[in-house]
């Protein structure tokens, strides 16, 4: 099923109630979706699904996106407005290819995209681009982020407007090449670098952006992800531990860091009482989709909270995958209430 090449697209049909898991977006393939309430409407961030007929493997490379279009709806079950491409492949100075996982912020009356590509050596690194309003266009950086590498940057915003860039993933996501920020010489392949099942797992990181949102201010560190024991989750620990798609979003004065397993393709989530952690695990936000992929973001719209996601109903491809929306619940002692996707 190939979408139309329709650049506007509406979203008027009655069947893509939220409640139904419906595709948001049918027109061109979507995933990854970073939402944000920017100007009184919820503004969504994902990535844009291509057929380039990349190889796939391991390392993610049939993930071969080259642009970002952003979309918009006025409140949730309202018509989806496509706001076309606002960043493309060409015109970021220092990337060859693999635009993926995106995230957006705003200060100042600036809205900032945070966006992972491969540089000239085949490493992901992480830039930004700027705007004068939510919808773009971007303009980028003429170099990625100093100090970042890896992917699926997330920006959280914490009430004393302190910004938090977290980010990371395995695997593809070459977070298992790097040691103290420093790539390693050798690796290579996708378990180069991955600790044994007996040790901690590989953490997602967190740096504090400078004032001018266009770097890190503090060299990043682990977000760290423990049990109810206060021990780290071990690498084999496949059901808990970190893989890629951190989020981080605050409910009650608690910090509710998220993100997926990966290979066992859940949305896990653990809580902590301060941006950097340790964040305590306490379970799956979302259970496995339909595709290889989970990825997600959160986010409160007139006091109801909303969970972005994607599957690959439209396809049956891993990598061509529609971004969903469903309504989040709160259990009275802060934990969230699972969303099995196949109900
Ligand atoms: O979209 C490419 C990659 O797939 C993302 O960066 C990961 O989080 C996974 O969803």
């Amino acid at each position: 099923c190939a979408p139309s090449s329709k650049d506007e697209q509406t979203a008027e049909n009655e069947e893509t109630s939220i409640f139904r898991h419906q595709p948001l977006v049918t027109h061109m393939y979507t995933a990854d979706p970073s939402a944000h309430v920017f100007e009184g409407k919820i503004y969504i961030y994902p990535s844009h699904d291509i057929e380039t007929g990349a190889t796939s493997d391991d390392m993610g490379g049939h993930f071969d996106m080259k642009d970002y279009h952003v979309f918009s709806m006025d409140e949730p079950g309202a018509a989806v407005k496509d706001h076309g491409p606002v960043l493309k492949l060409e015109d970021i100075p220092w990337a060859s290819r693999q635009l993926w996982a995106p995230d957006a912020a705003h200060k100042e009356g600036k809205y900032y995209l945070y966006f992972p590509a491969k540089d000239q050596d085949d490493i992901f690194r992480i830039g930004v681009a700027v705007a004068d309003n939510p919808a773009g266009p971007f303009k980028a950086q003429p170099n990625p982020i100093k100090g970042s590498y890896s992917m699926d940057p997330a920006v959280f915003q914490d009430d004393d407007g302190s910004n938090y860039l977290y980010f990371g993933g395995i695997w593809g996501g070459q977070l298992q090449w790097f040691e103290d920020g420093e790539l390693v010489a050798g690796r290579k392949g996708p378990t180069d670098g991955i600790p044994a099942p007996d040790q901690a797992a590989l953490m997602p990181k967190v740096a504090k952006l400078t004032a001018d949102m266009l770097e890190m201010a503090e060299k990043p560190k682990d977000a760290l992800i423990v049990d109810e024991q206060g021990n780290p989750i071990l690498s084999g620990d496949n059901q808990r531990r970190f893989f890629e798609g951190a989020w981080v979003h605050k409910y009650n004065e608690q910090y509710y860091l998220s993100y997926s397993t990966g290979d066992t393709h859940n949305i896990a989530y653990a809580i902590g009482d301060n941006p950097y952690g340790p964040f305590v695990h306490k379970g799956n936000v979302l259970l496995p989709v339909q595709g290889w992929t989970n990825h997600h973001s959160i986010v409160e719209f007139e006091g109801k909270w909303y969970l972005f996601y994607h599957d690959t109903e439209l396809s049956g491809e891993t990598h061509l995958r529609n971004i969903k929306m469903a309504e989040l619940q709160y259990n009275p002692d802060g934990t969230i209430q699972t969303i099995n996707p196949m109900k």
